[in-house]
């Protein structure tokens, strides 16, 4: 029913927004925040995402990302990639809000995408001398700790931590994207805010909402279709369905 249903409401939308979390890129061998093997170290992903911690133990926060470069530069993007970067282009008016910042939408060539938690492959100045973020893709990470190219002080990666404001820009392209026919939840706990709070504004601009998640979330007595079940497979067989 569920599979059905989403699939007949994608094939009559013309505007659709797709927010993923973690879980689109667990078929890529990506551990998922609370998942397993989302722990490092015994530390929880939510005390080493933060400027406190940096603050604390810059080289620590940055060995854990160090790590999870090794293993995102291991991993390609897996069939949910590939099917939410086709109908990126495909569909009349289709955004994809994400808050993984492994890029693996990027690499699947996703058209439209708002990278709200920022990328694993970014840095900034952790100073703020002012100097613009910078790509650095090296793995091993090197020099290590990185440095800002701008001042010579301490680079941090650009992504947004744990009690950091979102980018304005990237906040109101996404509440913008709540204006649509269907926002559809792929692999995501939906409990870490604001991103989580953006299905509720969907509900409230009138589009229908649908989940995919191989298990339950907060959200899935609220959406209008909740399908558990992994998405590498959920969205290859709508896509099978559903030629726009
Ligand atoms: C902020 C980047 C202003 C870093 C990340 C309101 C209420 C309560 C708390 C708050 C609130 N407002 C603000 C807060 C505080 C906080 C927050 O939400 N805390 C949570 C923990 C309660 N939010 C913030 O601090 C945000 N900033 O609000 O600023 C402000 C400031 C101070 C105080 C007030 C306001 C910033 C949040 C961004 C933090 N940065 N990442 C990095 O990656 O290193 S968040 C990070 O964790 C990810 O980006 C992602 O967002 C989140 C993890 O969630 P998921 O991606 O969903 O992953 P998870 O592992 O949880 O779940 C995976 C799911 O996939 C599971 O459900 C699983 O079942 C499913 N799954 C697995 N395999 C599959 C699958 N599904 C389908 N197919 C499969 N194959
Ligand atoms: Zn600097």
């Amino acid at each position: 029913m569920g599979i059905e249903e989403l699939a007949a409401r994608l094939r009559q939308s013309r505007r659709v927004t797709i927010l993923t979390g973690a879980g689109v890129s667990t078929a890529s061998g990506v551990p998922t925040f609370r998942g397993p093997g989302g722990l490092w170290r015994q530390c929880r992903p939510e005390d080493l995402a933060t400027p406190a911690a940096f603050r604390r133990n810059p080289h620590l926060v940055w060995e854990w990302y160090a790590w999870r470069r090794e293993l995102i530069a291991s991993c390609r993007p897996n069939p949910a990639h590939d099917v939410i970067a086709r109908w990126s282009h495909e569909l009349d008016d289709c955004r994809v809000i994400t808050q993984n910042v492994d890029d693996l939408h990027v690499r699947a060539g996703t058209a439209n995408l708002i990278r709200v938690h920022g990328s694993i492959w970014a840095m900034s100045c952790w100073r703020a001398c002012g100097g613009s973020p910078w790509r650095d893709e090296s793995v091993p990470l090197l020099p290590f700790p990185p440095s800002c190219p701008h001042c010579g002080g301490l680079a941090r990666p650009a992504v947004v931590w744990f009690g950091e404001s979102l980018d304005q820009a990237d906040i109101d392209a996404a509440i913008h994207a709540c204006s649509c026919d269907v926002f559809l939840l792929v692999g995501t706990s939906s409990v870490v805010y604001p991103a989580a709070g953006l299905v509720h504004e969907a509900r409230r601009r009138g589009a229908f909402t649908a989940e995919i998640n191989v298990d339950s979330t907060p959200v899935s007595s609220e959406v209008d279709v909740a399908i558990h079940a992994p998405a590498e497979e959920v969205l290859t067989n709508i896509a099978k369905r559903h030629t726009p």
